[in-house]
């Protein structure tokens, strides 16, 4: 790995916002494309926090600000990420679901589909299915886009599809999911239109959902 790529990748691990926010701002100006960083350093950096938490070698506070600190990076990187002025292609919906905390995937998920032109109201973290239905209402989207990072969470997917159908909207919206725990099964099992494993991946399932 590049030497800032590699300073990039610790400062998360090691939650160090303002040194990530750093690494990110010199990356960029020695020229660095914005997706490389985030695929080769910062999502990497995550992932190894996860491997260390379930390890015991780092705890819950440990995986908070190395969250943190990889929001720092990505803020930084979302004006390079958004196309500016577009008109929107599409309205979204999106939301990590109840009793859910994890918003990394989620932002990242968001700033992409931003970035392909897509209007996003994000309804943030822990979100009751009711909360999904009153937005899709008033706001009238294109599509919901649902995100767990829990095997316990991913089941209030189903919910919020159910709460939707009850609710005589499901056919108005079409239902994207996706977190780590999720496969295609699962999606197709809960009735949601498709399953995207990563942020690009969205992109693209729902450009062609949408036919946009
Ligand atoms: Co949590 N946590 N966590 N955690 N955490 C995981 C998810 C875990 C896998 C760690 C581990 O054990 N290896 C594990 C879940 C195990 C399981 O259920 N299978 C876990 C656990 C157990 C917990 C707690 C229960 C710990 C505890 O309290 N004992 C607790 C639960 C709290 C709750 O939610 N109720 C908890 C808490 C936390 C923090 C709050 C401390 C913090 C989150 C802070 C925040 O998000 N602001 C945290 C973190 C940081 C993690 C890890 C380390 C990193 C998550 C992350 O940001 N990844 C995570 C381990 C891991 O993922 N390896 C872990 C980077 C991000 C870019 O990737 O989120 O996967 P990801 O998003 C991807 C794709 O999944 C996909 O695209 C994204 C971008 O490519 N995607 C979508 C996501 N949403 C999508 C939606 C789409 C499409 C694609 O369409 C709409």
């Amino acid at each position: 790995m590049e030497p800032l790529f590699q300073s990039l990748y610790h400062a998360i691990m090691e939650g160090d916002s303002d040194a990530a926010e750093e690494y990110v701002r010199r990356a960029l100006e020695s020229g660095a494309n914005p997706s490389r960083l985030l695929e080769e350093a910062m999502i990497p950096a995550m992932g190894e926090v996860g491997r260390l938490f379930e390890e015991g070698e780092c705890y819950v506070p440990e995986m908070l600000v190395a969250a943190r600190a990889m929001q720092s990076g990505l803020s930084l990187l979302r004006p390079l990420l958004i196309s500016q002025g577009v008109k929107p292609v599409g309205r979204a919906v999106i939301g990590t679901v109840k009793g859910d905390l994890h918003d990394v995937g989620k932002n990242l998920v968001s700033i992409m589909l931003e970035g392909a032109g897509y209007e996003i109201h994000d309804l943030g973290i822990d979100v009751p299915a009711e909360k999904f239905v009153a937005t899709v209402r008033e706001m009238q989207p294109d599509f919901v886009g649902l995100s767990a990072m829990l095997t316990t969470t991913m089941l209030a997917m189903r919910d919020v599809i159910e709460a939707l159908q009850a609710a005589g909207l499901r056919d108005q919206v079409k239902v994207v999911v996706g977190g780590a725990p999720l496969t295609e099964s699962f999606a197709t099992q809960i009735g949601a239109d498709g399953y995207a494993a990563d942020a690009n991946r969205a992109v693209s399932l729902v450009q062609s959902l949408l036919n946009t």
